[in-house]
């Protein structure tokens, strides 16, 4: 089954979990170790990728060392064409919705597709929209971040990115942000879109998963919380609470 049917398929039964991994935060035996308990914590899916520092070569050997040890889809999660993994299952062939720099909207996805194909890797068509923190990746992808308070905002984006044919719509705080995207945001864009809708950055407790559960998210993503010492714990418990 291609990923993007697998995806849509557990999100019709249930809200997923996804384990974001960063290659350029770890070395691809501990990045592989994390991917173990995480399958065991009861994630659905990974994404690898991060804002700064990833070469070919950290992310070529992660994904590998990851997809050693589990069969959950490994998405590639990019930062630009720069870098590009045959052995990922697919990629987040995705547009940064906000960014006032056309590269992010558009430019790198010129330059990636092409790579994207020669290598046979499944492209998942995503609309990305960065929420006020924002974080790293609110700076370096020059986002003008959506206000937490004007959900109306966010969902003029997401409807445009349904209308322009995008499979899934991805909400992000910013990795590390201390708040996730506001409750009443998410119900917003949820009672408003069709697509489904990917919510992170600052998820980190049951609590946090419970209300974007709640507030009508079809998939969360947790980052930050793999580099504590007794993740796997935590990990279950967030994933618990969605279930
Ligand atoms: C970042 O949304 C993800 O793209 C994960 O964020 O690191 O805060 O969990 P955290």
């Amino acid at each position: 089954m291609k990923v993007r049917e697998y995806l849509i398929e557990r999100m019709r039964e249930r809200i997923i979990h996804m384990t974001l991994i960063d290659p350029a935060k770890q070395t691809p035996e501990k990045a592989g170790e994390i991917a173990r308990i995480a399958e065991s914590a009861g994630t659905d899916a990974f994404m690898v990728g991060g804002s700064t520092n990833i070469t070919q070569q950290n992310l070529d050997a992660s994904i590998l060392a990851i997809k050693d040890v589990t069969r959950l889809p490994v998405i590639y999660f990019p930062s630009g064409a720069h870098a590009i993994s045959k052995y990922s299952d697919a990629i987040y062939f995705m547009s940064v919705l906000n960014s006032r720099d056309v590269k992010n909207v558009i430019g790198e996805q010129v330059a990636g597709a092409p790579i994207v194909k020669k290598l046979c890797i499944e492209p998942i068509s995503m609309g990305y929209l960065i929420v006020e923190p924002g974080m790293r990746v609110g700076e370096i992808g020059h986002a003008e971040l959506v206000p937490r308070n004007k959900p109306e905002i966010a969902v003029a984006y997401g409807l445009a990115a349904e209308y322009l044919g995008m499979d899934f719509l991805y909400l992000e705080a910013g990795s590390g942000a201390p708040e996730p995207v506001p409750e009443a945001m998410i119900r917003a864009v949820r009672s408003n879109l069709r697509i489904p809708i990917i919510v992170g950055g600052g998820i980190r407790t049951p609590e946090d998963s419970l209300m974007v559960k709640n507030a009508g998210a079809n998939a969360i993503v947790t980052g930050t919380v793999i580099e504590d010492e007794d993740f796997g714990l935590r990990l279950t418990e967030i994933i618990k609470a969605l279930h």
